[in-house]
């Protein structure tokens, strides 16, 4: 072989072998992707995974696949259980009163720092698809299309940055169409990226998918423990709300018994964004679901205990067929990311804005301090760092998302964030700093939608301390021995060193969140 040849060999060769190494070293240094999936009002205890009572009756599989394969965070918490806020503390890392946005009634600052808007600065591409509900325009994404306000089951509107369009179809579909097809289509391969798919479902006023109308028909959805709770030895604040099944759950709307011929029902804004949008196609699948349901009801003429009842059994059938759409739609990305052999390095998370009651004290909706509207569903999948089936019994927080996200980036948190990035427990490592209390604060308050007052609290492993601060009440529960919290034990001498404890805590989570005076007492 002459000399010329051997070189010529030699440079591919050398060629070839830096290439390799090139892509090894660019390969090593992409930082994973991060798919976060967010659901609107979906349960804890409506994820099958969590184990809780409907686990049987409505499994979640796709959701599940996401313990299985990855993490369940068996104590996750929200810091103000309501869905605007829990959205600006996921962006921003920071409690209400710092980020501006305390109950639905705000408008959220764009201008201010995000998480978002930082991975994007450090070379991520950045989307979100969905339910937004923070009324500004969404900054720090290169493509977004969100709901207005609540957004719309069947038929939906979304605002671009071209303007407004209306989209054929069912939600829970659509948005992840939407997501799929820029991951598809519309992204830079070679620049790792962060998509956020929001789903409106499973939020009031509970509208089923098409397939799904009929699919909880014939099940019998067992009841909670305390469906009949007469709010007795609790404070006033459980008395005062009016968030019931009995007194709050309209029987035309939320469960569907709509008198279609009388213009008292057509008027109303719950026909207009729901049954009133259908399509004549629409329409008569949903007919044919309701129908005879209609019938049923007005001939059964319920009352008192089987009246609440009844009403617990259609709306679970409503919400749980809301989930399923969902569930699916979490498979159908699940499927994407693995058919395009993304699912290595992409964290996928799923979670909800806030938990729901599923009728435990008599309730829908959320916003209280207690254990099933401050939880909300937390799991995480990230092949080669978590390792599959496993369980995080930490106490983390939607405020601690922020963080998470930008380590996962490799990009520095600002100093001002107030959450823990999660990291190292999806690691399997529990930092001796843990948080060992957890802070909440509810301010939309009394004389507003479903009447819940203002209140703030503390939450230990064991312990609850929350102070309905217009009321001028305090309410402890020691939720080892009262899961339920059924027993305000504030007043019981047998907890009075662990109540002092509690408000010395507070006092210091207050201090340290920067707490303003003026939300004091
Ligand atoms: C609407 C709902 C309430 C719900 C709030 C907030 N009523 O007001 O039931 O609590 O939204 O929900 S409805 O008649 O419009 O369904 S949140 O999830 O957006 O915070
Ligand atoms: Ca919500």
């Amino acid at each position: 072989m002459g000399q010329a040849l051997r070189r010529m060999i030699a440079g591919a060769v050398n060629m070839l072998i830096a290439s390799l190494l090139h892509a090894v070293a660019a390969h090593a240094a992409t930082p994973p992707n991060i798919v976060w999936i967010y659901s609107d009002d979906h349960a804890q205890n409506a994820v099958s995974a969590y184990g809780g009572r409907l686990k049987d009756v409505a499994p979640t599989p796709n959701i599940d696949r996401i313990a299985k394969e990855g993490m369940i965070f068996r104590n996750s918490f929200v810091t103000n259980s309501i869905c605007g806020p829990c959205r600006a503390v996921i962006l921003t890392g920071l409690h209400s009163h710092l980020n501006g946005f305390r109950d639905n009634s705000d408008r959220f600052d764009g201008s201010q720092q995000h998480f978002a808007k930082l991975l994007r600065q450090s070379g991520y591409q950045t989307a979100i698809y969905g339910k937004w509900h923070l009324e500004s325009e969404p900054t720090g994404f290169d493509a977004w299309e969100v709901l207005p306000g609540q957004g719309h089951y069947y038929n939906p509107d979304f605002l671009t940055p071209e303007g407004k369009k209306t989209e054929h179809g069912y939600v829970t579909g659509l948005i992840t169409d939407k997501a799929l097809n820029w991951l598809e289509e519309k992204r830079d391969p070679d620049k790792p990226f962060m998509i956020m798919i929001q789903h409106k479902a499973p939020h009031r006023e509970w509208e089923p998918g098409p397939e799904h109308l009929t699919a909880f028909d014939n099940v019998h959805i067992p009841e909670p423990d305390t469906l009949f709770d007469d709010y007795a030895n609790r404070g006033s604040a459980a008395k005062l709300q009016d968030m019931s099944i009995d007194k709050t759950m309209l029987l035309n709307s939320d469960l569907k018994m709509w008198d279609k011929a009388k213009a008292s029902d057509q008027k109303t804004p719950a026909w207009q964004r729901g049954y009133g949008r259908l399509d004549e196609e629409q329409r008569k699948q949903w007919d044919a679901a309701y129908d005879p349901k209609i019938a049923a009801f007005r001939a059964a003429n319920l009352e008192g205990e089987a009246l609440v009842r009844w009403k617990y059994q259609r709306y679970m059938q409503d919400y749980l067929a809301c989930i399923r759409a969902v569930d699916e739609n979490v498979g159908r990305v699940l499927d994407y990311l693995a058919a395009h052999g993304l699912d290595k390095n992409t964290v996928v998370f799923y979670s909800s804005d806030q938990s729901f009651y599923l009728g435990e004290h008599g309730w829908f909706d959320k916003r209280f301090i207690y254990e099933e509207s401050l939880r909300t569903p937390l799991l995480a999948r990230w092949p080669g760092v978590i390792v599959p089936g496993s369980e995080a019994q930490a106490m983390v927080q939607n405020l601690d998302c922020a963080e998470t996200f930008l380590e996962i980036a490799g990009v520095p948190a600002p100093e001002n964030m107030q959450g823990q990035s999660f990291v190292p427990i999806m690691k399997g490592e529990r930092p001796g700093d843990w948080r060992k209390s957890l802070y909440y604060h509810y301010y939309e308050g009394e004389g507003q939608v479903h009447n819940v007052y203002r209140h703030y609290g503390v939450r230990t492993e064991r312990y609850k301390l929350a102070h309905f601060y217009t009321l001028g009440e305090w309410e402890f529960y020691d939720l080892e021995k009262d899961p339920q919290e059924m027993k305000n034990e504030y007043a019981n001498p047998d907890y009075s060193e662990q109540v002092a404890e509690l408000k010395v805590e507070l006092d210091r989570l207050r201090a340290l969140y920067r707490l303003p005076e003026m939300d004091a007492p």
